[in-house]
């Protein structure tokens, strides 16, 4: 088939504009998250991809408060993956750019620290001098994978970010359906009692690490965990 006969059957019924960001260059890793490519995020994100092995970098920024609650969202129905699930602060990818990319760890972090601000005005209308570089400290990285449909899903090395700050926040409806704040134990009910829908690495992280680290600052460390 054709790119154009592919995309019409892959797209067929998504979001224009969220079809559009499927064309953002995002940064191909191995399993010891050394980058050696680049690739659309329509073919990383393709489950026929993620099943001959292709991974990528992504992040997720998990924004406190100085009240120590969390920020969370819940994803736009026009996301063409894990649409209308909750999820933490703000996940992407960086992009395959000189200032977002990174051989070794340290440039590695400064890169998605770059693409965090980035995106968390892209999603929540966030501005960049509200999360200020200095606000985000990187924890650690894990590679998972996860399934959204038979078509779409997830198979990244995750750079885990918490920022410190207390943004204006100015939702943009076709990337967030919704947000709130939360406490840990707030959550920590939402969790047991199925009170909302999450995604499956949120759940991940937050069975993992999430309630220990809460208030704490998290320890940084190199090591790539395989969770799910
Ligand atoms: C992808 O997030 C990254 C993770 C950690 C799941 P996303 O689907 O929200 O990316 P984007 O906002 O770029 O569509
Ligand atoms: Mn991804």
């Amino acid at each position: 088939a054709t790119s154009s006969e592919e995309d019409s059957e892959v797209f067929a019924g998504h979001d224009e504009e969220q079809i559009r960001l499927m064309n953002e260059a995002c940064i191909c890793v191995d399993y010891n998250d050394v980058p050696y490519a680049a690739g659309s995020k329509k073919t990383l994100h393709l489950q026929s991809s993620i099943d001959k092995g292709l991974l990528h970098r992504a992040f997720s920024v998990f924004l406190f408060n100085a009240k120590g609650q969390l920020l969370l969202q819940q994803r736009a129905s026009e996301k063409i993956t894990f649409p209308d699930l909750w999820t933490n602060t703000c996940c992407s990818h960086p992009l395959a750019v000189t200032s977002e990319m990174g051989a070794d760890l340290e440039s590695a972090v400064q890169g998605v620290k770059q693409a965090a601000i980035r995106k968390l005005g892209h999603e929540l209308g966030i501005e960049p001098d509200q999360v200020p570089i200095e606000s985000f400290s990187f924890s650690t990285r894990i590679h998972y994978m996860a399934p959204s449909s038979d078509l779409w899903g997830e198979h990244e090395i995750d750079y885990i970010l918490f920022c410190h700050a207390d943004p204006i926040v100015k939702a943009v409806p076709n990337e967030v359906k919704d947000w709130m704040w939360v406490s840990k134990d707030e959550l920590y009910d939402m969790f047991k009692n199925n009170k909302l829908q999450f995604t499956p690495w949120f759940k991940l992280i937050c069975e993992t690490y999430l309630f220990d680290w809460w208030g704490k600052q998290p320890p940084a460390d190199d090591k790539i965990s395989r969770l799910g």
